[in-house]
């Protein structure tokens, strides 16, 4: 089995609007202006450069925005663009709400179950619904028609419907969920914020915890995930509050490596001491002790945002945000691991996020793992797979239609939006996008 990487296609709207209370960064950064064309070509580079390795690497396009049907379901009324306008004048959160580009981080996009690991032998995707923020809440929807349309093979991959039902269902997808591999056999980690239907269960004080267990089991259960598979684990309600809102900012795993931090989760040691017996002894554990890297360190860094992916001559890479490198008690932990001959991670690739990272996502948040037989690739949209022609073409496309700059005031003018739907038109072809956008409708 090969495990391909979906990068989101940042958008031309990407911005820094402060809407994700809970994520430093996010909030940090707030207000900042943003460079939509830096974003796209930076996260563009890293997938670049992971294909170039012998990885196969996917992209998922970014979703249409300012999302009008949203505005228009609040209660504003006219064309598009008076829409917009409206919205600007009267409440300029509404706008950035249903412009951001937040679509880009496809970590949150859905979770993923191979064929190997399902009962009815089909791949499954659920979609997170994301309900803990209106402006991610708007991209369930659009989310599983872009998984259709990119997994194109319907007897292959099956894309489900979100789950619904309320706040005790809120799931932000695969940010939270690892699919280990020992031996050859899947063992799928969910890890939760908090236990919505428990009067009993402890969660954060401070920050809110978005995943919980309810949303974790009916995700395992509608991507028909074998039970006897699935490993269930609470994270650290004080991580939460540190600012680590999704389980991939305090550790990732691969194959048969978990890299974490000592205060992952609620009780670390029984977490990763139960993972390793269901592993039968496969598990190689990496942890991160507070004195080495801190809890704030590991936020601001995002040390764990790093992927670990197989290259194609057997070892495994970090491939971590540059802040990483420029941070010398992180720099040094990352060194002294890849000295360590005890575990197969022996590279570690940096790279520049910062357009991301200022929005709280890092490399991992910004991309997808799916894990196929080498047939199975087959049934994915041609169009949507990043070759040295394809990403010519996406670059091309970025240069030519993303703002250097983009403030609010640059989405309320009648030429940005015009520029935004021409640029989606194209990318429809790019990217053969037939019918998955509804340009005209908006
Ligand atoms: O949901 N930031 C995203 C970052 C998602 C990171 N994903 C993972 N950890 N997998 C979020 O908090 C900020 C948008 C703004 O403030 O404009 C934002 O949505």
């Amino acid at each position: 089995m090969i495990e391909a990487n979906f990068d989101g296609l940042v958008g031309p709207t990407h911005n820094y609007s402060g809407l994700s209370f809970g994520n430093v960064a996010s909030l940090n950064f707030a207000k900042d202006i943003s460079s939509p064309k830096q974003a796209a070509l930076q996260g563009l580079h890293k997938a670049k450069v992971l294909a170039d390795r012998g990885l196969i690497q996917g992209i998922l396009p970014p979703q249409f925005r300012p999302n009008v049907s949203v505005l228009r379901n609040l209660g504003f009324r006219g064309s598009a663009e008076e829409c917009i306008q409206q919205a600007f004048n009267e409440d300029r959160l509404l706008l950035s709400i249903v412009s951001s580009s937040s679509y880009m981080w496809t970590a949150n996009a859905a979770t993923y179950c191979p064929m190997a690991d399902s009962i009815d032998g089909k791949a499954h995707f659920t979609p997170a619904n994301l309900r803990s923020k209106p402006h991610r809440a708007i991209e369930p929807y659009q989310t599983k028609k872009t998984l259709e349309c990119v997994f194109e093979n319907r007897q292959m991959f099956e894309v489900h419907d979100p789950i619904e039902l309320g706040d005790a269902f809120s799931d932000e997808g695969a940010a939270n969920h690892t699919r280990f591999e020992f031996n050859g056999r899947g063992v799928h980690f969910f890890v939760y914020g908090r236990e919505a239907l428990s009067n009993e269960s402890v969660a954060p004080k401070k920050f809110p915890a978005r995943q919980t267990l309810e949303a974790s089991m009916a995700v395992a259960r509608v991507n028909q995930t074998d039970p006897n598979i699935c490993f269930y684990a609470q994270q650290n309600p004080d991580v939460i509050d540190s600012g680590v809102f999704h389980n991939d900012v305090i550790s990732v795993g691969h194959k048969n490596v978990l890299l974490y931090h000592e205060s992952a989760f609620l009780n670390t040691a029984k977490v990763v001491s139960d993972l390793y017996e269901l592993s039968g002894g496969e598990l190689i554990g990496i942890k991160v002790l507070n004195d080495q890297v801190d809890l704030q360190t590991a936020v601001k860094t995002y040390l764990f945002n790093s992927q670990l992916v197989t290259m194609p001559e057997g070892h495994m890479a970090l491939v971590a945000p540059k802040h990483c490198e420029e941070e010398p008690s992180v720099k040094r932990f990352i060194d002294s691991m890849l000295a360590d001959g005890r575990h197969p991670v022996d590279e570690v690739i940096y790279f520049d996020l910062l357009q991301s990272m200022k929005n709280g996502g890092g490399p991992a948040c910004l991309r997808l793992r799916v894990q196929l037989e080498k047939e199975h690739v087959s049934g994915i949209n041609p169009g949507c797979i990043l070759t040295q022609n394809k990403y010519s073409e996406l670059v091309n496309w970025v240069e030519r239609n993303y703002k250097d700059q983009l403030t609010l005031a640059d989405l309320n003018q009648y030429e940005t939006y015009a520029g935004i739907k021409r640029a989606f038109v194209e990318l429809s072809q790019i990217m053969n996008l037939s019918n998955l956008y509804d340009i005209e409708a908006n």
